[in-house]
């Protein structure tokens, strides 16, 4: 089992019209509405030109964070892991996705104080990173990890404790099959030695969380050291403008469920 199959399918929910009612630590401004809803359909549609199946739910205005649809389920493989969010407001949106996942097995993250968000958990090539964090905790990512070893035994699954950013992803994703790449305003005492790891000038550090689908990388557009940085990788880039939802702290991946 590799721990990284293609992509040959997309989950998502559109933003609703209240999004900006949802959880922020930035000091952006408030996002704006049409732009953001402009920024999202040109997201998709770079994905459906991809060719995949792209699935899109009506937005719930219940949730105005309920577009970043990573952070309530983790797909792997045939299994959809449901998360129970540290962020109370968030709890019960999985709910929602739920039907569209008739293939999956339902695995609930289950235990007392077993919090966590999908935007914590980066599933690289060799191993599952679990990040520490404000919406994540260890007892959230043990249970994590004792579902995952109940489906492949030897999986590797490390725990990151970190700061800086909201999510683990929101900083430190995998661009190339062990090659990590990183927002220096996400501190960590974890070791990253057994990858090749790219650190990126603060001012670029929004676009660490990029976004490989199949052999195209979304990168976050406007960072041109990130995008120099990529080339070395891809030979399909494809930037997208997320000044909207890096306003409400999302990224590439907290808009779509990828498998
Ligand atoms: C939140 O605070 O939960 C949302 N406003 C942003 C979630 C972004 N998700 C992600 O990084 N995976």
């Amino acid at each position: 089992m590799h721990l990284l199959p293609s992509i040959t399918k997309i989950l998502a929910r559109r933003p609703a019209t209240n999004f900006a009612d949802g959880l922020t630590t930035q000091a952006l401004g408030e996002p704006d509405v049409t732009l953001a809803m402009q920024q999202y359909e040109n997201y998709l549609t770079a994905l459906r030109h991809l060719g995949l199946d792209v699935t899109v739910l009506d937005a719930d205005e219940n949730y105005p964070d309920g577009h970043f649809v990573e952070d309530p389920l983790i797909i792997f493989h045939d299994l959809a892991f449901v998360c129970k969010s540290g962020a109370t407001a968030r709890q019960g949106e999985a709910t929602g996705l739920l039907p569209h996942l008739s293939e999956h097995h339902i695995i609930e993250i289950e235990g007392e104080n077993a919090f966590m968000d999908g935007g914590d958990v980066l599933i690289c090539a060799d191993r599952v990173l679990v990040g520490i964090s404000e919406r994540t905790t260890v007892a959230g990512a043990n249970a994590l990890k004792k579902a995952l070893q109940t489906v492949k035994a030897n999986i590797r699954v490390d725990y990151v404790e970190f700061d800086g950013v909201l999510h683990l992803k929101s900083g430190l994703t995998e661009l190339a099959p062990n090659v990590l790449i990183h927002d220096p305003t996400l501190n960590t005492d974890y070791d990253m030695s057994w990858a090749k790891f790219i650190t990126l000038p603060t001012e670029e550090g929004y676009a660490a969380d990029v976004m490989p689908v199949n052999d195209t990388l979304f990168l976050a557009d406007g960072y041109p050291t990130a995008y120099e940085i990529a080339q070395r990788y891809y030979n399909n880039i494809i930037t997208l403008d997320m000044s909207e939802f890096q306003k409400m702290d999302g990224g590439l991946t907290c808009l779509s469920l990828r498998y």
